[in-house]
């Protein structure tokens, strides 16, 4: 008969999960690495992650759900993002934002594998279904269900699929015999994230100096972005993938094939330009269940506003001409600003 981590791994591999792992309910090894980086303000304005309960639930994951004995570690594989074109007015926005949000599809996926957990023994047993917003270290406990380790860009790395993974977990009540974990270290004397980081936020110990992440910038930011940042920033409009693609892991990681995380139609953004002029009606339809809701429409615009500095192109000027006069302070600065970058170039 099926051990209930087969079925339970079976079941997890059809609902579109790519990796499924199993761990104790025990508190995380490295909560106080965590806490050091809270305590250092590496989380800039992610003033969520410092607050009291949220610190308590990581270090202690059964504040969740007091009954928990088990997690159920799970990954799903995304699309690497496509490679530039290397057009004029070409944006570039994270992999993982281009297709449908995936807190909403994993979280209606764990909502089966939940209910199927309690059909599979035959009584209800009590599961909670968390992804990326919970205050879980996911990639702590996907390592420590076997399902990678942290690499040098501070990334879940599976050997084979890769860091292009979303992670998520059950809690359980559910007692069930932990996987080994993940305890090599595959990165070696590589350092190509870290090269290839334009901001030079990867830290010697694995963390992010967040203040300095495009992905952190880009997305959680809120208000006008330093000045002295601007210029490292690319064509970033929407998170940051570079330390991901430098990496030799994600080379010849297996296509992932989950429809809903395949590119939208519109990108990638090939004309930045024209992705600013879009009325508010028609941004709010495009980007309807996309994570990139998260930035809101303003702090898209400013990021586009950046990165049209960045590309330098002159047929940006009257765009950017008319933006600097925008009754909104953020977006104006970041024009004006843009256009000082095109004229220096030009000068
Ligand atoms: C806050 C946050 C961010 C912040 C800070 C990122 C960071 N690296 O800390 C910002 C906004 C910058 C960010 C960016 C991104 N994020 Co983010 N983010 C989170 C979030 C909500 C919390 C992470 C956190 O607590 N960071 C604080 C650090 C200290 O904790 P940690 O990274 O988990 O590291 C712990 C362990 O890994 C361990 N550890 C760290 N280093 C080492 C080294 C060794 C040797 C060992 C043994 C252990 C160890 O100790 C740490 C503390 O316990 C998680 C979801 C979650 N609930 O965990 C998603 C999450 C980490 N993000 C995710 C993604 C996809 C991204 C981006 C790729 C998005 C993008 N393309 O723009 C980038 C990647 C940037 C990067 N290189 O990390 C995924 C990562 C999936 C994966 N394969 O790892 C997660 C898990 C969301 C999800 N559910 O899928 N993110
Ligand atoms: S996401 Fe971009 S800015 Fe952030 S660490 Fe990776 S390469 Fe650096
Ligand atoms: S680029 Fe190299 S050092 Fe960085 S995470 Fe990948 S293997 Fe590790």
């Amino acid at each position: 008969m099926e051990t209930c981590k087969t079925a339970i791994r079976r079941r997890a591999l059809e609902l579109g999960f790519t990796l499924c792992g199993f761990t104790t309910a025990a508190p995380p090894e490295d909560y106080p690495r965590f806490r050091e980086w809270v305590a250092a303000g590496l989380h800039a304005g992610m003033g969520y992650l410092a607050a009291d309960r949220p610190l308590a639930v990581r270090a202690d994951p059964t504040r969740l759900l007091p009954s928990a004995r088990s997690i159920i570690a799970l990954a799903a594989a995304y699309p690497p993002p496509p490679a530039a074109e290397n057009l004029p007015l070409e944006g570039a926005v994270a992999a993982y934002a281009l297709g449908d949000d995936y807190h909403e599809v994993i979280r209606a996926r764990l909502r089966t594998l939940c209910e199927y957990v309690s059909s599979w023994t035959g009584q209800h047993v009590a599961s909670r279904g968390c992804v990326d917003t919970a205050p879980l270290l996911e990639r702590e406990i996907a390592s420590r269900a076997g399902l990678g380790w942290i690499g040098r860009n501070s990334m879940l790395i599976h050997p084979r699929f890769g860091s292009y993974l979303f992670l998520a977990e059950i809690l359980t009540e559910l007692e069930i015999p932990p996987d080994p974990p993940f305890t090599a270290d595959r990165c070696g004397t590589c350092t190509r994230c870290r090269q290839a980081c334009p901001t030079g936020c990867i830290l010697p110990d694995r963390t992010i100096d967040s203040g300095r992440c495009i992905s952190y910038l880009t997305i959680e930011h809120r208000g006008p972005i330093p000045a002295a940042l601007r210029g490292m920033m690319g064509r970033a409009v929407f998170g940051c993938d570079l330390c991901q693609t430098a990496c030799p892991w994600n080379r010849n990681a297996p296509p992932a094939m989950d429809a809903v995380f395949f590119p939208r139609a519109h990108f990638p953004i090939r004309d930045m330009v024209r992705e600013y002029l879009l009325p508010e009606e028609a941004w709010q339809e495009r980007f309807r269940r996309s994570p990139i809701r998260r930035t809101g429409r303003e702090g898209y615009r400013r990021n586009l506003l950046i990165a049209l500095g960045n590309a330098r192109r002159e047929e940006a000027v009257p765009v950017l001409e008319a933006a600097a006069r925008d009754p909104d302070p953020v977006l104006s600065e970041c024009a004006v600003w843009a256009l000082g970058r095109i004229r220096e170039e030009n000068a």
